[in-house]
């Protein structure tokens, strides 16, 4: 079995200044590697460890990456430390649940092909994903070998931020691992998003060396409930640990108003120089944004795209909000029938 230490594990002083003395001596930091339906499987500086959760921990509160605390000789996981990062799909609308994906990524290699798949409206949704939860995006344009001209599709993803990272490769027979080994170093954790058949698989298996993956499973049963997710922690001959996350691909937007600003950041840092805090960009007097399109410094589809992306997100997050605010009261009145009942 391969021995890990914390430090090729991904620790770092954020999780270690979450522990008291006590901990320190008696528990032991296990990165999650897989989530199962009543117990989660880690790796440790002891070794591989299976725990059984707490009373209060159910398994949907811990994602594959996430840093726990376990008390080995029991096989109990103890308490999930704080996240660096987190990377959730959506939320469920009608109870504002919002289920983890994956935990402490680095880095989201945001996958599109060099062909008909690559869309910006939809490489902007997961660029506002990604910097919501500050993991930084690397844009990954795969089937460069089959296309005339790779270099017209890295220049239009360039557009889709700023200093963004934009790489062009050949998944299949390239020197993928090269190509990704500066973010996949020892300790470094990261996840590939993207549609089906953009090559998120053969990138995976490339940077693992052929390791078997998970296959695309269905992560939810009838209910909607959330049951052995099929995602799971892989380490990478680079030292690097990759999250394998079948299913990560339609996504709609919630909660990530920062994300946007932070996706389209030409058009949000002017919109702070308009006339009226909530223009709308559209022909309010003195909108510095419709300014900066009629002078060429805004390309008007972004605009419409950020318009767009923010109306599904402002959206989403009320109907969220609303959910929750639904439930808290239900359960309010729930508790006080029951203290009633008891009486
Ligand atoms: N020529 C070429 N084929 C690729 C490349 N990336 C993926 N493919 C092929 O595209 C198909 C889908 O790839 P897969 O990894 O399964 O996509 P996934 O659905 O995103 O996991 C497979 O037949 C791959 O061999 C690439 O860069 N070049
Ligand atoms: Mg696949």
């Amino acid at each position: 079995m391969t021995e890990f230490t914390r430090d090729t594990l991904g620790w770092s002083p954020f999780y270690m200044s979450q522990l008291d003395i006590a901990e320190l001596e008696t528990l032991t930091p296990t990165r999650i590697g897989t989530v199962h339906r009543d117990r989660v499987v880690g790796f440790s500086e002891i070794g591989t460890l299976e725990l059984t959760l707490d009373p209060g921990i159910t398994t949907a509160a811990v994602a594959v990456g996430d840093w726990v605390l376990a008390a080995p000789d029991q096989h109990r996981l103890i308490r999930v430390l704080d996240r660096k990062t987190e990377l959730s799909r959506g939320t469920e609308y009608h109870t504002g649940d919002k289920q983890l994906i994956a935990a402490n990524l680095d880095t989201l290699f945001i996958t599109s092909s060099c062909n008909n798949d690559f869309n910006p409206a939809r490489l902007e949704r997961y660029l506002a994903m990604a910097h919501d939860a500050l993991i930084t995006p690397v844009i990954l344009l795969t089937k460069a070998d089959q296309c005339d001209d790779p270099d017209a599709f890295v220049d239009q993803a360039r557009k889709l931020g700023r200093d963004l990272e934009v790489l062009a490769i050949d998944a299949k027979s390239g020197d993928v691992a090269g190509h990704l080994a500066p973010w996949c170093g020892k300790g470094q954790t990261v996840a590939l998003a993207g549609s089906s058949g953009v090559g998120k698989t053969t990138v995976a298996n490339a940077l693992t060396g052929g390791q078997a993956l998970t296959q695309d499973i269905r992560e939810d049963d009838a209910r909607g409930r959330h049951t052995t997710t099929g995602r799971s922690l892989h380490h990478l001959p680079t030292g690097g640990w990759l999250i394998d996350t079948p299913g990560m691909r339609g996504l709609g937007v919630a909660e990530v108003a920062f994300g946007i600003d932070a996706t389209f950041p030409e058009i949000s840092e002017l919109a702070a120089q308009c006339k009226f805090r909530d223009c709308d960009h559209d022909s309010e007097p003195g909108c510095a944004v419709q300014a900066a399109i009629e002078s060429g410094d805004i390309d008007p589809d972004r605009l419409k795209r950020f318009k767009k992306l923010k109306r599904e997100n402002e959206y989403a997050t009320e109907t969220i909000a609303q959910a929750r605010d639904r439930y808290r009261k239900l359960g309010k009145m729930y508790r006080g029938a029951v203290k009633k009942k008891g009486r």
